[in-house]
């Protein structure tokens, strides 16, 4: 009875123990393993209000990598929004269009992208509700090598010199 006392007492150990044991022996030498990469830091994250009832909206934001190296901003979700997208405005001529950004977007290392009226934006669709001034939307933006972020969108009013810009999808 000792003896598989003892015995269970030891499997048990030695279960508690092997994990971490296996973890180490799979994991690359020191030397080979990448840097981890830098958080990107986001700032100026905003959206103007939506209007008419509008299930889509729009939202700007800084993305700066301190890194020293590139990360690329793969895909972005809200909690307020079914849908999340990064589209580019570019003149056509004499025409503003718009267009999804495939493939994401690249932080270069040390540098900075900034979503702005006229260029980069979040396009949000399928709100869950109309957007006022003051409210926060909450987002999550996945980074290639940085992996999940968060940040906050807060409404509010457009600039007035932006403000003929118009998102008729
Ligand atoms: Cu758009």
């Amino acid at each position: 009875m000792r003896t598989w006392v003892l015995a269970f007492g030891l499997g048990a150990a030695l279960a508690a123990c092997s994990p971490p044991a296996a973890k180490q022996e799979a994991a690359p030498p020191a030397a080979e393993a990448p840097a981890p990469a830098a958080t990107p830091v986001v700032s100026d994250a905003w959206a103007p209000p939506t209007m008419g009832g509008s299930k889509m909206a729009v939202g700007y934001l800084t993305i700066a990598n301190p890194g020293g190296a590139p990360d690329r901003l793969v895909s972005i979700a809200s909690p307020k929004a079914g849908k999340v997208d990064v589209h580019e405005m570019k003149m056509d001529g004499a025409m503003m269009t718009m267009a999804p950004v495939a493939g994401g977007v690249e932080i270069p290392a040390g540098g900075q992208v900034a979503f702005a009226p006229g260029g980069l934006h979040l396009m949000l669709a399928d709100l869950t509700g109309p957007l006022a001034v003051g409210d926060t939307v909450p987002l999550t933006l996945t980074f290639e090598k940085a992996g999940a972020v968060e940040a906050t969108l807060t409404v509010r009013a457009r600039d007035a010199a932006a403000g003929a810009e118009s998102h008729a999808h």
